[in-house]
């Protein structure tokens, strides 16, 4: 599969926008929303996403999308650190399945993280 290609606006993530499919939402404003993700490789792993953007990965997306985002994942990361007192927080983004990501809408994992506790999965 490209890296570019058609929005599919059946994707899992566009579906938990349309509330189709229950999430758990962290925070979101007009433009952003961040959710746990249901399968966390650590306590208190966070998925940021665009809500209005079509953009499927990185390569794709439009600057002012990417500043909101990335602001949106500065505030995710800082609040972690408040909350959960990690040692470290991994920022994770993939493009394109063979560069292991598995849902087409762009994301950016929060990842918070411990020396004794490895990542799952
Ligand atoms: P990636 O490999 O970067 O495309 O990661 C996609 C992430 O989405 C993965 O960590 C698991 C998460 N995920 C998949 N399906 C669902 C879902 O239905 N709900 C939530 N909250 N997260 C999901």
């Amino acid at each position: 599969m490209s890296l570019h290609g058609p929005y599919d606006p059946d994707n899992i993530f566009a579906r938990i926008l349309r509330g189709d499919i229950p999430s758990v939402t962290v925070w979101e404003d007009d433009h952003v929303r961040v959710f746990m993700d249901v399968f966390p490789q650590s306590e208190g792993h966070m998925l940021v996403i665009s809500k209005t953007s079509q953009a499927r990965n990185l390569l794709e997306v439009e600057p002012d999308t990417l500043d909101r985002v990335m602001r949106a994942v500065h505030r995710t990361a800082r609040a972690a650190e408040k909350a959960l007192k990690p040692e470290g927080i991994s920022i994770m983004q993939f493009n394109g399945e063979a560069g292991g990501q598995t849902v087409f809408h762009l994301h950016f994992h929060i990842i918070p993280r411990w020396s004794d506790r490895p990542m799952k999965g």
